[in-house]
């Protein structure tokens, strides 16, 4: 084998490779700019209100809610609807406050992908504490005016 023709060989599948790993670049760096818009949302939560309409949706992710504050009207049911787009398992469940029948107000611990509806009446003002049973850095507060 000459020099040029070893040279070819040894070039052909660098290019072969560069020409292969080009779409996967692009790919990654289209997922990228989606995790940098994901992420060009406020830090630290926001604030879900609740007392007007009677419902919110809070997203959960690796690991934390994108409304940390949910505002209701007491007295007022509200639909809570918890949306995962976390790949590990979370809740959201309010504490200080009981369903009719005694049992906890909180979601199944739901997985990726899934989504659950919950239904709840506060029916005394104040701040109650919100937290995810796996996950403790997972918190939140409801605000009941
Ligand atoms: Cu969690």
């Amino acid at each position: 084998m000459d020099p040029e023709e070893a040279l070819m060989w040894s070039a052909t599948p660098r290019a072969r490779s560069a020409l292969l790993l080009a779409p996967v670049c692009l790919l990654a760096l289209v997922i990228a700019c989606g995790g940098n818009d994901q992420n060009g949302k406020p830090a630290g939560g926001s604030v879900a209100d609740a007392t007007t309409s009677g419902a919110v949706t809070i997203v959960a992710r690796d690991n934390k809610y994108d409304k940390t504050t949910v505002k209701v009207a007491v007295n007022q049911e509200v639909a809570v609807t918890l949306t995962n787009k976390g790949s590990a398992l979370h809740n959201w469940h309010l504490l200080g406050i009981k369903n009719p029948d005694g049992s906890d107000v909180k979601t199944d611990l739901i997985g990726s992908g899934e989504t659950q509806t919950i239904r709840f009446t506060v029916d005394k003002p104040g701040t109650y504490e919100i937290k995810c049973d796996i996950h403790p850095e997972m918190t939140g507060k409801l605000m009941a005016q």
